[in-house]
């Protein structure tokens, strides 16, 4: 059994060169014909904004993914902060399986923790009441029942106003709190966690753990494993995957 991992993607309209990428490992994953699971650990999208929005874009996305779970590979999923939206139609359309965040992975030797990561990062307060809103069960009914254009709308007005905060500078170096990380790890009873928002791929060993932390889709398209007792992250330059 290979287990595949993968998060912050950020797949959007904007950037057809990653979207080609997805598509492309999806096929490569499917080809192995190993038995295998793959876990999509948040912010697969730059930004979700309901399970009824479509577009040709996103339905190559969604087809792809569909093709890897009838493939027979195991898909989960668990919500970023920028695709918190994502909801059970769009987990049936795709067959995956949604996971909540920290949920423990049983493996053959050991159990493993997976999120994506923003809830450790606690040193951005304004960040954290800011999740705390959003993750909210009221505010995303509130939000869902609005006109789709409407929420477009309020996306791209959220998306400017953390350009203009101070935050968004701050959100790109803040990090995860270790003590935080520990204390979860502790709670689980696990010794490594695999998460990413970060956008600071690196396995960080401490005496105490193992923080496993993905790549973000960007210059590079990021994929880690595990077999056996191996965890391997590999990159590849997105160019690699561009239309000849
Ligand atoms: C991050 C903060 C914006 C603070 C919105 C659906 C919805 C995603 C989103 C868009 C904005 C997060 C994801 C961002 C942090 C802000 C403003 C304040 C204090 C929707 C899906 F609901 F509008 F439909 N968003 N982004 N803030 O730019 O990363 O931390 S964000
Ligand atoms: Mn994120």
């Amino acid at each position: 059994m290979i287990r595949y991992f993968i998060s912050d993607l950020h797949l959007s309209d904007k950037r057809p060169d990653l979207i080609r990428a997805f598509v492309q490992m999806s096929k490569a994953l499917i080809a192995r014909e190993e038995k295998s699971e793959l876990y999509i650990l948040g912010d697969f999208y730059e930004a979700w904004i309901g399970d009824d929005f479509q577009a040709d874009w996103n339905t190559e996305i969604e087809n792809a993914l569909a093709d890897i779970s009838q493939s027979g590979i195991a898909l989960y999923f668990l919500h970023g902060n920028r695709d918190f939206l994502i909801g059970s139609d769009w987990i049936n359309r795709v067959g995956a399986e949604l996971i909540q965040e920290q949920t423990e992975l049983s493996l053959e030797n050991s159990t493993v923790l997976l999120t994506h990561g923003d809830e450790y990062c606690l040193e951005d307060t304004e960040y954290q009441a800011f999740r705390k809103t959003v993750r909210s069960k009221a505010w995303q009914e509130h939000i869902l029942a609005m006109p789709l254009e409407q929420r477009i709308a309020l996306a791209a007005q959220l998306r400017n106003d953390s350009k203009s905060m101070a935050s968004e500078k701050s959100m790109s170096i803040m990090d995860v709190t270790p003590s935080a990380v520990a204390e979860s790890l502790t709670k689980h009873h696990c010794k490594t966690v695999i998460h990413g928002h970060t956008h600071r791929p690196d396995v960080h060993k401490d005496d105490q753990y193992l923080r496993c932390v993905l790549g973000d889709w960007d210059k590079f398209i990021w994929l880690a494993s595990i077999e056996g007792n191996t965890y391997i992250q590999s990159k590849a330059f997105v160019e690699d995957f561009e239309q000849k």
